[in-house]
């Protein structure tokens, strides 16, 4: 069960942050407008929101999944640790314009959590939260452009200290990808939605895999929040196989978000 979140609306300059994408620049008040509903579907979901002003020295802070890497407290043999509730990782992220985000979440960490249930990936490691997918008692790490073996190995060494295996995703070459979470999703039960790109990986093998129609790669980046899965708006194949499936979908309007290279997931950091 996920019961807080943290969110940042985009600053006003939001279009100056990093993007591939080539859609063209976002529309700052539909960007504003899509958010607040992503916000609205997060508290349905039955989160508390920690919002924070948002940041014009970082074009891109709204995704602020890319900052910290949660991790619940372990059920492993640390017992001091077993009473902090959930660890947070603060992390180094991959592109320099975005490392000073981290500074205001370390600032919210300190303020719900102790001390040592707050960690930090430091250089040379670099690591984005979007590289990295929760999968129950696993973690799956992207080697990506933005996270290297340094910081992959960093949060591996942070997670087995509180119980959790993990294992690396390597998709430096897959140029579709910025990141991990971009093409892959944890449903819980052992189910993973994964892209085309994905197709035949070993890393999931052991894993139900939910294959996502084509034309809708973008979509993969869903989130299961509690009795949610929240999926951006527009990709009616993948929603309706996830709803055979028994989910109930939440669907959210991501378009300036992608024109900004944001998935869905990296608009929140979910504990
Ligand atoms: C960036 O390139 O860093 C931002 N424009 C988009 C980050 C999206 N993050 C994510 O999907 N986890």
């Amino acid at each position: 069960m996920f019961t807080k979140a943290i969110v940042r609306p985009p600053a006003s300059n939001f279009a100056e942050g990093l993007t591939t994408a080539g859609l063209g620049p976002p529309d700052y008040g539909l960007a504003l407008k899509q958010h607040d509903a992503y916000c609205a579907a997060l508290e349905r979901c039955g989160l508390g929101l920690i919002r924070l002003v948002a940041d014009s020295n970082y074009p891109d802070s709204c995704f602020v999944e890319d900052t910290a890497v949660m991790m619940n407290s372990p059920s492993s043999s640390k017992a001091d640790l077993d009473r902090l509730g959930h660890i947070a990782v603060l992390t180094e992220p991959g592109a320099t314009s975005r490392v000073g985000e981290v500074e205001t979440i370390r600032t919210v960490f300190q303020q719900v959590l102790p001390e040592n249930a707050i960690h930090q990936i430091e250089p040379p490691g670099t690591l984005d939260g979007g590289d990295v997918c929760e999968a129950g008692k696993h973690y799956f790490i992207g080697l990506s452009a933005r996270t290297n073996e340094s910081g992959a190995e960093q949060l591996a060494g942070f997670l087995a200290d509180h119980g959790y295996t993990s294992s690396f995703v390597d998709i430096r070459d897959i140029d579709s990808l910025l990141h991990l979470k971009s093409g892959l999703a944890y449903l819980g039960d052992n189910r993973v939605v994964v892209t085309e790109a994905f197709a035949g990986r070993k890393e999931f093998a052991d894993f139900e895999q939910i294959m996502v129609p084509p034309g809708e790669d973008y979509a993969a980046n869903c989130v299961k929040v509690n009795d949610y899965v929240l999926i951006a708006a527009g990709y009616e194949q993948l929603a309706s196989k996830l709803r055979q499936l028994g989910y109930q979908t939440l669907a959210i309007d991501m378009s300036e978000f992608q024109k900004m290279d944001g998935g869905l997931s990296c608009l929140s950091l979910r504990w």
